[in-house]
Order: C-alpha cells, then sequence, then structure tokens
C-alpha cells in the first residue's frame, strides 16, 4: 500500500489515524517531490490527498472516508471504523460527514485566505466560514455529550475525522473556553497513541502552518 500525503495534510491525519490504529504498513510519498506528485497527478486527476495505491490489488482510492472503509475490508483489525448494527453506523456516518463539511471545510477555508497575498484575501468568505466553525461547534458539543468517542463508546470513522478538524479548528477558533464537551474530547483524542503520533509527526513541518497557538495571525 502506498499512501500519497503530506505531513501537516488534515484529510491525511485522518487516513493516518486508522492506519496507526491496526498497524497496518505502508510506504508513504510525500508529495513536496516532483516524481511523487506527478506519479499522484497521473493516479488521481481531481488532485487531493490522500490518495491510497494498493498495488496487490490495483486499487486507486480517493477520498479519506472511502479509504478508511477500503481499509477495514481489506485490511481488517481490532478498529472498526463502522460498527456492524446499522443505526450505529449511520450516526458514525453523520458525525463524519459534519467534521468534514462543517468543521474541517470551514477550517480550510480560514487556512487557505491566510496563505493568500493580502490583497486577494477574501473578508466575507472568512467570516461566513467563522459563522459555520461557531455553529458546528455549538451543535457538534451538544451531540457529543456523555460519550467518550465522538460517535459513542468505541473509536470509530467519526474520530479519524473528528480529530484533525478539532485540533486546526481550535488553533484558528479556540473553543476549549465555551464548549467544554468538544474541549474535553479533544483532550482525551489528543492523548490517543495514533493521533498522538500523528501530532508528533507533524513538528518539523509545523512552522509552514500560519496560525500562531493562540489563534492571531502567525504571518
Ligand atoms: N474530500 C477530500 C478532501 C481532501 C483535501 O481537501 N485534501 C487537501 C489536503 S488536507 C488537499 O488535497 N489540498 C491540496 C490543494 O488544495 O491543492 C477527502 O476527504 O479526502
Amino acid at each position: 500500500m502506498i499512501l500519497y500525503y503530506h505531513p501537516l495534510s488534515s484529510y491525511c491525519w485522518k487516513v493516518l489515524i486508522a492506519l496507526y490504529e491496526n498497524g497496518i504498513p505502508f510506504e508513504r510519498r510525500m508529495l513536496e517531490e516532483p516524481e511523487t506528485a506527478a506519479e499522484w497527478a497521473q493516479l488521481w486527476p481531481i488532485a487531493r490527498f490522500p490518495l491510497l495505491h494498493d498495488r496487490a490489488r490495483n486499487a486507486t482510492v480517493g477520498e479519506a472516508s472511502i479509504i478508511i472503509e477500503y481499509l477495514a475490508l481489506h485490511e481488517p483489525g481490532t478498529f472498526r471504523p463502522i460498527p456492524a448494527d446499522p443505526d450505529a453506523a449511520l450516526e458514525v456516518r453523520l458525525i463524519d460527514r459534519l467534521f468534514d463539511n462543517y468543521v474541517m471545510t470551514p477550517m480550510q477555508t480560514m487556512v487557505a485566505d491566510r496563505l493568500r497575498p493580502h490583497d486577494a484575501r477574501d473578508p466575507h468568505g472568512v467570516s461566513a466560514a467563522r459563522d459555520m466553525l461557531a455553529r458546528a461547534y455549538a451543535l457538534l458539543d451538544a451531540r457529543l455529550a456523555g460519550r467518550r468517542w465522538a460517535a459513542g463508546d468505541s473509536l470509530t470513522l467519526a474520530d479519524c475525522a473528528a480529530a484533525p478538524a478539532l485540533f486546526y479548528a481550535d488553533k484558528i477558533m479556540p473553543l476549549r473556553a465555551d464548549y467544554r464537551v468538544l474541549g474535553a474530547y479533544l483532550d482525551r483524542i489528543e492523548a490517543r497513541p495514533s493521533f498522538a503520533r500523528v501530532l508528533t509527526e507533524k513538528a518539523p513541518w509545523w512552522h509552514m502552518f500560519p496560525f500562531a497557538e493562540d489563534g492571531t495571525p502567525g504571518r
């Protein structure tokens, strides 16, 4: 298995958590190398990462949630991203969608805006993204109340989505003071060894993240 990735990519972190949870061996290819980038663009013209290429089955799998489901099918382990019970599975998929669409997307909008030249910035877009993120924080803070993990008692796909989304969003719009349930959840997921490993591995690249620790402009 080859994973095309970047060590600061939130969607790549989502897949890394699943790979580390089940100890699945894989080869990583970083997209900073031109040859790797060309290979990746040919395999996946949509040009987004992560991308998984399974040489043994000659399969190319895009989209983080689908990669995680693919791994569960072909490299199953004790970590089961989708529960067997259909109602529980629906809740997992809903939480996965909520984190991707309403936490990850506005967070990415704000990061992308910060990386643009000053005269190309979009304050209206950023303001709409902040509003959406505030709505998502409130909804998820209520929804996760009483749960150990994002969709219940077991770690699932929902946590693979939640961990990177909340980690990054919190750097831009800090959540711990107003959203106690989400704050406590973020503490728990940051301590989980699979995600703690992802966070340790990001260190050499972290200076590229354009926000300071307290959410004020980094540069
Ligand atoms: N829907 C995709 C989103 C993937 C995505 O947005 N990846 C970002 C990195 S976190 C990317 O490819 N960025 C490259 C770019 O925007 O050019 C998924 O779930 O995997």
